[in-house]
């Protein structure tokens, strides 16, 4: 992608409309607008209405009580998130329909029904009680993309603990914060998975992180098979192998019926300091958006296969592989391993294999596509999908055209969906059986969404920040742990406004172009992750003095990682030095957070208050010319760095 004004301007000149097809207008849910005056005109009776597609152990008294920043949603309801997941699907015609299917990365295979699924998540739930967990606990669960993630976090949910996933590509001391930092009591892991033909030796990470978490009393462990082969040590009386505790647990587990708004999850996400956040969200309201934009934005029908190539240590994956579809019914598939394994049509063979209808991926993922050429698609039979979908990052209009040509064959359309770890469900998006798309654009909010472009004083503009007006039911409750976080985060720019940290735009038809992050989060293909991290773990090393990090646009990444770095007296800065601190940060974040430029500098262009002028360094890092310098303490700096970071590029 290019520069950021560039990659705008390429956004705004592109005008493309596609209208939804009278192919797929003749069989979607919505084909009437109306549906968005009838949320405009009572949010609340619309949302409950969502609601009632649940089933709820006790009913609500009140759809919304706000007290700005502090929603709850369906107040006095009393439901379980995993009972609308299996059970309510047992009593009709879906009791033996494929609820998850599941090919791993070396091609071993596993369907559930919904029935199966039941069980084994209600055997995972008794071993959960065995083990001593609650309700209210926190369990931490370290998985690869088997199908045991998604049984974990359902059995979690049917006890009424409280998961908190941590992405299996985290480095061991990723995961020991998060651990620490949510008190967790269980963690539940692998002994490996599967990466580009090599095993990720999950188990053995977990161990390091397990010497410093003396809160965690218990470790399930599931031996991930399929010629998997890496050495385990368990720990006498802490550790469990999955599948002993699971031959002695019983099937029959009820599901707590849980208050609307008990917790059902904490996910970690980047911030722009160097400490994740834990996003809290609760059970009511998230199943309840979950559960709608899953039917409305993928038009999911009962015999669609959906698959969406998210990890479940996402976000994208709780909701829109576990929790949304399943709602739904829906069969869902789920791959574990990379697009590129063992060649570059694994992912359209996949496709072509289980007749794949709906399809969910990321933009940097249709990027790579894109490199690799049109003939791997081509080689396969893609007609059974009908439905595209993208999220994690603005796309850029080529590879939306692209996306719309190779895979959906100008049939299918494209949906768009701007969301965030912190909002629970999609806010922004077309519904494909209405909303005209446009390359580059989310389109406008889902109905029963209000969203707005403000300037820093909270007035209506054009082109500005992202701006949510009203709460919504899957929105975050709060921060764990740190409610005044949540309030400084999100709500204190404009009152009783949420601030996503978003710029977006918004053209003459009302359609919003959502234009990446403001703050110091970065987002590396489709991966969040915070500057003052990356900056933390370079820091750490004992040769860094001093360490800026800024995001620089990449083709394919949509962000690439830049460190500026100046060593401490005596230290020689060689390629060497260089190698071991973009490893140091793998090893401290994780692979995702490695920096791809690291440039020694002598001094870091500051204000004369000591603050890193981010945007002169971005401006190096993508080689424009300079903006206004006079600000800066010593403007000999920055001139000295730029021709530097030339001289490394060249
Ligand atoms: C779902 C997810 C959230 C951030 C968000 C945006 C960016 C996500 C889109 C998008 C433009 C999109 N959760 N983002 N989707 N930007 N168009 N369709 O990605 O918490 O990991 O990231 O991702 O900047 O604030 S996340």
């Amino acid at each position: 992608m290019a520069a950021p004004e560039q990659a705008i301007e390429a956004l705004l000149l592109e005008h493309r409309v596609f209208p939804p097809t009278e192919e797929f207008r003749a069989r979607a849910h919505v084909t009437d607008t109306g549906v968005y005056e009838r949320a405009r005109r009572d949010p609340e009776a619309y949302w409950a209405e969502w609601a009632r597609e649940l089933e709820w152990f006790e009913p609500w008294s009140q759809v919304l009580e706000w007290r700005p920043p502090h929603a709850k949603w369906f107040v006095g309801g009393k439901l379980n998130a995993a009972y609308n997941c299996l059970d309510r699907h047992l009593k009709g015609p879906r009791r033996n329909k494929a609820a998850l299917i599941w090919e791993g990365e070396p091609g071993d295979e596993r369907v559930y029904t919904y029935w199966d699924l039941h069980r084994e998540v209600s055997r995972f739930a008794n071993v959960l009680k065995s083990l001593g967990v609650r309700r209210g606990d926190r369990v931490a669960i370290y998985l690869p993309m088997i199908p045991e993630a998604a049984i974990a976090m359902l059995a979690c949910a049917r006890i009424g603990a409280v998961h908190s996933v941590v992405f299996g590509g985290f480095s061991a001391e990723s995961l020991r914060d998060r651990i620490l930092d949510a008190e967790a009591r269980v963690l539940v892991t692998a002994d490996g998975g599967f990466r580009r033909g090599r095993p990720v030796a999950l188990k053995e990470a977990a161990d390091v992180a397990l010497r410093e978490t003396p809160t965690i009393r218990h470790v399930v462990v599931v031996k991930r098979g399929g010629g998997l082969d890496v050495p385990v040590r368990m720990m006498e009386g802490r550790d469990h192998w999955y599948h002993d505790l699971m031959a002695e647990a019983s099937a029959q587990c009820p599901a707590e019926a849980m208050d609307a708004e008990d917790l059902l999850y904490i996910l970690y996400t980047s911030g722009t300091t160097g400490r994740p956040k834990g996003i809290v969200h609760t059970t009511g309201g998230y199943m309840t958006q979950v559960h709608a934009t899953t039917k409305w934005v993928f038009d999911l029908h009962e015999e669609d296969l959906y698959w969406c190539t998210a990890d479940v240590g996402w976000v994208t994956g709780h909701s829109y592989i576990v929790y949304g579809p399943l709602s739904c019914g829906a069969s869902v598939l789920m791959y574990e391993g990379a697009p590129d394994w063992p060649d570059r049509g694994r992912f359209w063979r996949l496709i072509e294999k289980y007749g794949v209808t709906i399809f969910y991926t990321a933009p940097t993922a249709i990027r790579a596509f894109m490199r690799w050429g049109t003939d791997w698609p081509a080689r396969f039979d893609l007609s059974t999908l009908r439905l595209l979908g993208s999220v994690g990052e603005p796309i850029n209009p080529e590879a939306w055209v692209w996306y719309h040509e190779h895979i959906g064959h100008g049939r299918c359309p494209i949906v768009d969906t701007w969301w965030q770890t912190e909002t629970g469900a999609i806010m922004i998006t077309p519904l494909p059986g209405v909303v005209p798309t446009k390359p580059g654009s989310a389109t406008i909010p889902f109905p029963g969404i209000q969203a707005e472009v403000l300037n820093n004083e909270g007035q209506k503009v054009r082109s500005g920040f992202l701006a949510i007006p009203a709460p919504w039911p899957s929105m975050l409750r709060t921060i764990w742990g740190d409610d005044e976080r949540y309030r400084q985060t999100y709500w204190s720019k404009w009152p009783d406004i949420y601030f996503p940290g978003d710029g977006a735009k918004i053209d003459d038809d009302g359609d919003f172009w959502l234009l990446g992050r403001v703050d110091d989060v970065l987002n590396v293909a489709g991966h969040r992750i915070g500057t003052m991290e990356v900056e933390s773990a370079l820091v750490d090393h004992p040769a860094v003095a001093e360490a800026a990090v800024v995001g620089r646009a990449d083709e394919l990444k949509g962000q690439a990682i830049a460190a500026f770095v100046t060593v401490k007296e005596g230290v020689e800065p060689t390629d060497t030095l260089r190698k071991e601190l973009r490893q140091h940060v793998a090893e401290k974040i994780g692979a995702i957070a490695r920096p791809d430029d690291i440039l020694f500098a002598a001094d870091l262009p500051k204000t004369r208050s000591g603050k890193i002028m981010r945007r002169l360094l971005r401006d190096i890092a993508e080689g424009r010319a300079l903006g206004d310098t006079t600000t800066l303490a010593d403007p000999a700096v920055v001139a000295r760095l730029k021709s530097e970071y030339e001289e490394k590029e060249g």
